[in-house]
């Protein structure tokens, strides 16, 4: 172990002051595991639905990422933008210095050294992280490779993040603890200059499992700048079709918007296989042959347990049978879990605060924002090669939204220009990952408005270079499920049948099928896309596929709205993306006018 690691663990603890200090190798988990039961903060579920799987409930008030309370310090305030949280870097320290000040007293300080990708490969990137809480040690250990092998990496040579957690709840001498522990003073903190993450105050998920939104995102994006290569915010899956060719295709979706379904598809056409890489992110380097290759960082998946069910998504239920962390679900009276669109409510459950719950409670039984957490392995469709050290060449890259309107089922970009301009321009209504209205629009570009660790402009700017900087860059698409009629219903049947949108995306990538020119890209020509058996009509397709210049029109002036927010940060390319959009808008427009 370098005295770099030891040093920086002493420093720590002479700040947060906890009772003792226990360094983490792996081997733990079911030590861990018992400890969490004994108190109270771990229910066990019955073993024979469930081996060797637990609940926890969280404090009511620790339910989801917090983003008013996520800041980015770096030096300048225009190096983190106006999307981010800024705070000036010294003024944050000083305040940490405050809030970790004997913040682990009475605890124990759990030292762990996580890799983000497979240890030894050269997209890899390691970690260590600081922690007071045992469920954030249980997780992590799920969530990311939790080895010793990784101080030999770092004592060879390489760099690491150091990122120090405290549930802020200092315990005096023969104080009793609580199940949950925590403080309402959040703070998750990102300092990208020096690589470094604090957070103080919450134990839920992506404030405390540093590896995952903190290290592979925010200090993530920030490497991925200065080393030339991409941290994203996207699943990643191999995709076999009927002829047995492979294609490797990542897709971003903000949070909530049906990510963990398209990593897992159960595909509705004969002859398609889809095998997990990655549910959540993904780092993209450039490869030596000309193409981007992808690796998933994490180790798990930590996904949103309700809506999913055996019709919208039987994978996901078949990777949690056993050795699961479920987190803020309802349980059975049988000892089991439940979750709204898991099946018919039951007659009785206790629900996600520990209440008795019946169906006419009128409230829900699992917090929206409740999770599951599961090693990668346990998918049932993980290709069996997921954690290869040279990762995946990709052919396609997806970007998804929750759009009610305007939004198109699949559009094909122009260009890698024009594909950095969809992803810089996606938004979704607001969903329960985050605090925040539920249903309002919210611009969420590349689905990294939480998570880019510096100025989202000089991001777009990085994407539209490295993208230049390859001789075979992926094929960028844009993909809608969610596109309402005039009566609020989702037209696109959605879930498995996504595999006919897959299919399309497949044919334009082999050239098999021609599309259709729009003034917002390339979307599938009359008959192209597979809908045998849907039922759908052709009124209804039509809907499912209309670009509206009307509508457009309006949409551009809300994206310019949005680009002027960057100011002079925001890449020219970008304004010429929106001109050429106008413009070819006003042509349809035209069009329209002489033809009717
Ligand atoms: C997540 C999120 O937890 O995006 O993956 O919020
Ligand atoms: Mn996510």
């Amino acid at each position: 172990m370098t005295t770099e690691i030891e040093n920086w663990v002493s420093e720590i603890a002479s700040l947060t002051k906890p009772d003792n200090i226990r360094w983490i190798d792996g081997s733990e988990q079911d030590e861990l595991n018992a400890l969490l039961v004994e108190r109270g903060t771990f229910t066990p579920l019955n073993p024979e639905k469930r081996p060797n799987s637990f609940l926890a409930r969280t404090n009511p008030a620790d339910v989801a990422r917090v983003e008013e309370r996520t800041f980015i310090c770096s030096e300048r305030e225009q190096d983190a933008g106006p999307t981010n949280n800024w705070f000036e870097p010294r003024a944050m320290r000083e305040k940490l210095q405050g809030l970790f000040d004997g913040s682990m007293r009475g605890r124990t300080m759990y030292v762990i050294p996580f890799s983000m990708g497979p240890i030894g490969s050269d997209q890899a990137r390691y970690g260590i992280e600081v922690t007071d809480s045992a469920y954030v040690v249980s997780s992590m250990m799920i969530m990311t490779r939790v080895s010793s092998k990784v101080l030999d990496e770092i004592a060879a040579g390489s760099e690491w993040v150091p990122a120090v957690h405290s549930v802020g709840a200092p315990l005096a001498e023969g104080e009793q603890d609580v199940a949950w522990p925590c403080n309402p003073d959040v703070h998750v903190v990102q300092f990208p200059e020096t690589k470094e993450i604090w957070s103080f105050g919450s134990g839920y998920g992506g404030n405390s499992l540093l590896g995952k939104k903190a290290m592979s995102l925010r200090i993530g994006s920030t490497m991925a700048r200065d080393e030339g290569w991409l941290a994203e915010h996207m699943l990643l899956i191999r995709i076999t079709n009927p002829e047995g060719k492979q294609f490797n295709v990542a897709a971003a979706f903000p949070s909530a918007c049906g990510k963990t379904n398209l990593a897992m598809l159960k595909p509705s056409l004969p002859g398609y296989k889809v095998e997990t890489i990655g549910d959540d992110i993904t780092w993209i380097a450039k490869s030596a042959s000309g193409k981007l290759k992808a690796i998933n960082p994490e180790y798990g998946l930590f996904g949103v347990a309700p809506g999913t069910g055996p019709d919208t998504n039987q994978h996901a239920l078949d990777s949690m049978k056993e050795n699961a962390v479920f987190t803020n679900v309802a349980l059975t009276d049988d000892g089991d879990v439940w979750w709204e669109g898991l099946s018919e409510p039951p007659a009785h459950l206790t629900d996600w605060k520990g209440n008795d719950w019946t169906p006419e409670s009128g409230e829900l039984a699992a917090h929206p924002n409740s999770r599951f957490c599961v090693p990668m392995e346990q998918a049932p469709t993980v290709a069996p090669d997921w954690d290869r050290a040279e990762g995946f060449e990709l052919d396609a890259i997806l970007f998804g939204g929750r759009r009610a309107t305007n939004v198109p089922l699949v559009t094909e970009s122009r260009d890698w220009n024009h594909g950095v301009f969809m992803g810089a321009t996606i938004a979704s209504e607001q969903t329960a990952a985050a605090e925040g209205p539920v249903g309002q629009l919210r611009r969420d570009p590349f689905a990294m408005l939480p998570f880019c660790g510096y100025n989202m402009a000089d991001y777009w700017n990085h994407w539209l270079n490295i993208g230049n900087e390859v001789s075979n860059p992926p094929k960028i698409f844009q993909v809608n499920w969610f596109r309402k009629d005039e009566n609020g219903r989702i037209m696109w049947p959605g879930f498995s049948e996504n595999t006919r949108v897959v299919d399309w995306i497949i044919g334009r990538l082999e050239n098999k099928n021609k599309g259709q020119a729009t003034p917002i890209g390339r979307i599938p020509a009359t008959g192209e896309l597979n809908i045998e058996g849907l039922g759908l009509d052709d009124e209804t397709m039509q809907k499912i596929m209309d670009v509206d210049s009307d509508s457009w029109m309006a949409e551009t002036e809300m994206i310019e709205a949005f680009f002027d927010g960057f100011g002079l940060a925001l890449p020219p390319e970008m304004t010429r993306q929106l001109h050429w959009l106008r413009n070819q808008l006003e042509l349809q427009r035209e069009a329209e006018l002489v033809n009717n």
